[in-house]
């Protein structure tokens, strides 16, 4: 199933860190969008909940070098 997800992103502080965690995101297998907010500090996906997890959306996010927060 295709589920949203969009969670508070950390560390970014310019367009050169939101494509970083742009490309990140969309190297994962299962996302079907990505979309990056700067001045917002969050980042959403859509992404296929038999093929990636939210946990593994948040680790690979914080292997680029950023912090990852769950929003309700
Ligand atoms: Mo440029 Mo963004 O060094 O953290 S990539 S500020």
């Amino acid at each position: 199933d295709q589920q949203r997800l969009r969670f508070s992103v950390g560390g970014m502080s310019c367009t050169s860190c939101v494509a970083t965690v742009e490309k990140k995101l969309r190297s994962l297998p299962g996302i079907k969008t990505v979309s990056v907010n700067l001045a917002g500090n969050f980042a959403q996906v859509n992404f296929d909940a038999d093929k990636i997890s939210p946990p593994e959306i948040y680790a690979a996010v914080e292997q680029a070098g950023f912090r990852t927060l769950a929003q309700h």
